[in-house]
């Protein structure tokens, strides 16, 4: 059965095409600094919002029936696996990520979760060989249901501590069984309402110790991908433990999981925590935490979430910046954590998004290696720093400065000359100049 058939295969034609339905800058097989634009972007197509999301908001139902024509609720997700196979397929996407309730119906107990999860897993593994795609990361959706009302791993109640623990075992196991490179951990839930009725320092170390102890069994049964923490400030729990990029790192440091966990950043996360995307990549970045990214934009009136997908070439080329800086993915990727708006309720506006995103990024990808090739941002940073190369600079930079000598040091200069200009202007004037070249 075909479950999108006013969507063709996708293929590249170039920028002058003028057909909706093609990529105008993502040529796949095309090399850029030294790999393929496939290599470099690794897409992965996010399992909830294409496969599941219906629409919802808070003052309206569904506007899409994503049931795929299925009768029972395990046909339904068993043709949610086919379509995402044939979706990937005509777009020239390779991976998918998912969480365990996006993939199979949830049942009334654990058991019956995992063996509706089974059922699946073993139609996806069949898939994934047939049409060559891989996964790109697994989770636990430790936030929908009621239990998890008061947080998973900071619940108040040791019970839901446990439930999550054993379903992120299971989520884990999986993960493994589908090969994939990555595993996520989203603390939707993890965090509080208000301090009148929360202990923050008990429900920081239960945290730690579910990510120790769960992470743990995984290496202990064989993964060798990467862990991810994914930073979000807010939304749906008013404040969220995982605040953004420097704060889990402190928190990765604090519990000793810095060797087993790297970040996964989200474009859209970033401007809730009142940064850039950019800043928290570099943040990833300059900690050795860059992992994979979560990508999609914000609406920056709207201030909520809105997980649109991509189209900010500004941004896309600040992003690939950071990537091509961070030496790009090894186990991560780009995974477009991104939904069609409510109003856009067509199959082919699922595929009309990805087109939107994904040739989004590929002329980040584009422009970034241009501005890269180009040089003059990287030389004036460079030229900026220049005074630790000689001189007392040198020695700070060296580590071998003393607090006496750079006392005698500014004492028989009386005061420091003017620095050197910052020249932000004259520097975003470059980077148009390079992009619009
Ligand atoms: C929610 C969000 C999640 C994570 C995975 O804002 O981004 O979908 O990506 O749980
Ligand atoms: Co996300």
């Amino acid at each position: 059965m075909e479950f999108f058939k006013n969507v063709p295969v996708v293929k590249y034609e170039g920028k002058d095409s003028a057909n909706p339905m093609a990529f105008r800058y993502y040529n796949p097989e095309e090399e850029i600094a030294g790999k393929t634009m496939r290599e470099h972007l690794k897409f992965a197509m996010s399992y909830w919002h294409t496969l599941c999301a219906e629409g919802t908001d808070m003052f309206g139902r569904g506007t899409m029936d994503k049931s795929f024509g299925g009768q029972t609720p395990m046909d339904v997700y068993k043709n949610k696996a086919y379509a995402a196979f044939e979706l990937m397929d005509k777009l020239s996407i390779d991976y998918f990520c998912f969480h365990d309730r996006d993939i199979a119906p949830e049942g009334e107990t654990l058991a019956e979760c995992n063996a509706n999860l089974d059922v699946i897993v073993d139609l996806m593994e069949g898939l994934m060989k047939e049409r060559g795609k891989k996964l790109l990361w697994g989770t636990a959706n430790c936030f929908n249901h009621p239990r998890y009302m008061n947080g998973a791993g900071t619940s108040p109640d040791a019970d839901v501590f446990a439930y999550a623990a054993a379903q992120i075992k299971k989520a884990i196991e999986v993960t493994i069984r589908l090969g994939g490179s990555g595993y996520v951990y989203w603390g939707g839930r993890e965090g509080y309402e208000t301090l009148l009725n929360t202990d923050m320092g008990k429900e920081l170390d239960n945290l730690g110790f579910l990510l120790k102890l769960t992470s743990q069994y995984g290496r202990s049964i064989g993964f060798k991908g990467d862990y991810y923490i994914e930073p979000k400030p807010k939304e749906p729990t008013k404040h969220q433990y995982d605040f953004d990029a420097a704060t889990v790192i402190g928190f990765l440091q604090k519990y000793n999981l810095t060797e087993d966990f790297k970040l996964n950043v989200e474009a859209n996360h970033a401007t809730l925590a009142g940064h850039t995307f950019q800043h928290e990549l570099a943040v990833a970045r300059v900690n050795g935490a860059f992992g994979s990214i979560d990508a999609n934009q914000g609406d920056l009136q709207l201030g909520w979430d809105t997980d649109q997908f991509p189209t900010n070439v500004y941004e896309t080329t600040l992003c690939m910046l950071e990537v091509l800086k961070a030496g790009g993915f090894t186990n991560g990727g780009l995974n477009f954590d991104a939904k069609t708006r409510r109003a856009s309720w067509t199959p082919e506006d699922i595929a009309y998004s990805y087109i939107a995103g994904m040739d989004g990024f590929a002329l980040g990808l584009r422009m970034a290696d241009k501005i890269l090739k180009d040089g003059r941002l990287d030389a004036f940073v460079d030229k900026r720093y220049e005074s630790y190369k000689t001189g007392i600079g040198k020695k700070i930079a060296e580590r071998t400065a003393t607090i006496e000598e750079l006392e005698a040091y500014i004492l028989a200069k009386g005061d420091v000359e003017t620095t050197a200009s910052g020249r932000q202007e004259y520097l975003e004037n470059i980077f148009n100049a390079v992009l619009f070249s």
